[in-house]
């Protein structure tokens, strides 16, 4: 690793005028974003999911060790195998697992069992946090683990909406499964599975509503 500093060069010098517009501008763009259930099987191209995972790469994380694998799946039958699995795990949960608050929780969302998105997306990310690091077969520590993948999974969010696709943040409870499917490493841990792809044409999403500025800030001045 290179320990050396370089210059820090601001990626833009804008007036406080152009900082309100571009602020406002933003908030409204990602204010757009909705998961979205319904994804069409419409191809995508391979580039724009690496573009897509290059942002995600981006996120920092703590002491820089980027502690996360995307397992990128297109292939039908690995797509079909990962619904199957999901899909009985999410039967169990619906019918026994889940507290009878926690279905009132979800109503709204209309969610049940069935994944079809899982089969219908042209790409599936299986995002695994990687607990810690095995260099010549020694460990080495990862920190924050947590909030490093939690923070590429956001800016992952933001690039396939960028993109104009559309995702669901998807986290089936237990994900041992993927463990098996994918036979990663020991030091790797399945965190969360993004399919991407465009809406289907008919889609449809909760009319649910984003807290206020009031709601969700508190301001010490
Ligand atoms: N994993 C299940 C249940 C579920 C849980 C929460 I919290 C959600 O916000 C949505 C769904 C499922 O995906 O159906």
């Amino acid at each position: 690793m290179n320990k050396a500093f370089i210059p820090y060069t601001p990626h833009i010098e804008i007036d406080k005028e152009e900082m309100l517009g571009r602020s406002l501008q933003f908030y409204q763009w990602a204010n757009k974003r909705r998961t979205v259930r319904e994804i069409s099987n419409q191809p995508i191209p391979k580039e724009v999911i690496e573009n897509i995972l290059l942002t995600a790469g981006t996120a920092p994380s703590g002491a820089n060790k980027q502690p996360w694998t995307f397992c990128v799946v297109s292939n039908p039958l690995l797509k079909e195998e990962i619904r199957k699995a999901a899909e009985a795990e999410e039967y169990k949960s619906y019918t026994e697992r889940m507290s009878k608050e926690w279905k009132e929780d979800l109503e709204p969302l209309k969610t049940n069992w069935e994944k079809p998105f899982l089969t219908q997306a042209p790409y599936i990310i299986v995002v695994f946090k990687r607990i810690y690091e095995i260099e010549e077969n020694k460990k080495h520590q990862n920190y924050y683990v947590q909030e490093s993948v939690g923070l590429a999974c956001g800016l992952l969010l933001a690039a396939i909406h960028s993109a104009g696709l559309v995702s669901v943040t998807y986290t089936p409870s237990p994900m041992n499964f993927l463990l098996k499917i994918f036979n990663r490493p020991e030091n790797e841990r399945p965190f969360m599975i993004i399919p991407v792809g465009f809406a289907n044409k008919k889609a449809k999403i909760p009319n649910i509503k984003r807290k206020k500025i009031n709601d969700i800030a508190i301001f010490y001045e």
